[in-house]
């Protein structure tokens, strides 16, 4: 049986303010298009869906119309999507019993006092037969965890991983045997045995800090994970995974590969064959960072952005000695003569953020200050450098101006 896993679409979330309604077509016509041609059993979503608990009316539009698709355009016999911490679960899960006619099945929430055994849910094939069973733990949060009465310690990074292993636990006891079974989680997990540059990347934390995927996964033939958002094994286990988010998150992420994983299970419940699938990239992203005159001729040298496609996105990070005026726009003239838009400017200056010009003990009167020589340190604090004598008599000839003179 071959299942397709991905997590964190974060539906509707913007890039720097920017919507990227048709970056997220994009990616979701390909996951539809690899279901399809590869004839994928089932679809695992696991956690983020949304990008906020209380997403617009287009992005659960587009929730919908992903889930119609993957069942009638790409065939499959089963979806599967858990909550993540983005997520409102009990939204997720409004029309459980709805889509589970439909081959949809939802879970978003695991209170406390929950059956574990609810949790647990057939796999079926394209033809609509049961092949494995999937253990699908929505993003848990404390109060779902710690019980009255608990004794799980003082420390509360400690208290609540005991607790969250306890409940990943039970839900793996409530697994019937006897078929292949999937583990669908979203957490920060580690391996365990790992440390050092070998643990995975640390790139969004929940509340309750790392996981034993362990916990959960032992014995499964696949776990898919969702909340890292680079595509990577769990504990260089590689049928332990997450999938990684679907689109880039931040400029940092620029050149990072995104995709989708497919498991094919072994019907004795052994692990998974795994493969991953790139997804193509609707637009490129890039940072450029330097000197001013260095990031312009970065940018003049950027390949020329077709007219007709999507408009390539640029991050420019600049660090001055001096102030420049209508800097921005002109960085953004010279992304835009090479076809590309730049959504974010950010000037490093030189000198120290916010210290003081003086000692604390040392504060002159104000009124005992020449103008000049407080224009002269407020830009060595900014710029840790002299106003250029052009600025310097600029500034002469507007304090002139202003008093009158
Ligand atoms: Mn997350």
């Amino acid at each position: 049986m071959l299942i397709l896993h991905t997590s964190d679409w974060h539906l509707g979330a913007t890039f720097h303010d920017r919507a990227r309604d048709q970056d997220e077509d994009h990616a979701l016509d390909q996951i539809v298009a690899v279901a399809r041609d590869r004839r994928v059993d089932a679809v695992v979503i696991a956690g983020d869906v949304f990008d906020t608990a209380n997403p617009g009316a287009a992005e659960q539009r587009r929730w919908y119309r992903t889930l119609q698709r993957l069942v009638e355009e790409a065939g499959v016999g089963s979806v599967l999507a858990i909550a993540g911490n983005h997520d409102s679960g009990l939204r997720l899960e409004g029309p459980r019993e709805l889509l589970s006619v439909l081959k949809v099945e939802l879970r978003g929430l695991l209170p406390r006092d929950g059956d574990p055994a609810a949790s647990v849910v057939p796999v079926r094939d394209r033809v609509g037969i049961q092949r494995a069973w999937a253990a699908l733990v929505p993003y848990l949060r404390e109060g779902d965890l710690l019980r009255p009465g608990d004794d799980l310690g003082t420390d509360r990074a400690q208290r609540l991983a005991l607790a969250l292993h306890r409940r990943w636990g039970e839900v793996r006891g409530a697994v019937p045997a006897g078929l292949p079974w999937l583990a669908v989680g979203h957490a920060f997990a580690t391996g365990g045995s790992l440390g050092g540059s070998e643990a995975p990347v640390l790139v969004e934390v929940g509340n309750l800090g790392q996981a034993e995927v362990a916990a959960l996964a032992d014995g499964c033939s696949y776990a898919a994970f969702g909340h890292l958002h680079r595509p990577q094994a769990i504990a260089r286990r590689e049928h332990w995974r997450y999938s990684g988010a679907l689109l880039p998150t931040g400029f940092d992420e620029a050149g990072q590969e995104r995709s989708i994983v497919l498991a094919e299970l072994p019907n004795d419940g052994g692990p998974a064959a795994v493969e991953v699938v790139p997804l193509r990239p609707y637009r490129d992203y890039r940072r450029l960072t330097g000197s001013r005159d260095a990031v312009l001729t970065q940018i003049l040298a950027l390949p020329a952005a077709a007219a007709d496609g999507p408009v390539p996105w640029l991050q420019a990070i600049l660090h001055l000695d001096q102030p420049v005026p209508g800097l921005a726009r002109t960085v953004a003239d010279a992304a835009a003569s090479r076809g590309w838009s730049c959504v974010a400017t950010q000037l490093h200056r030189g000198g120290a953020a916010a210290g003081q010009v003086y000692p604390a003990a040392a504060l002159p009167e104000l009124g005992g200050i020449d103008p000049t020589e407080v224009f002269a340190m407020l830009h060595r604090q900014t710029y840790a450098s002299e106003p250029t004598p052009e600025l310097a008599a600029d500034f002469a000839h507007l304090l002139a101006t202003v008093q009158g003179r």
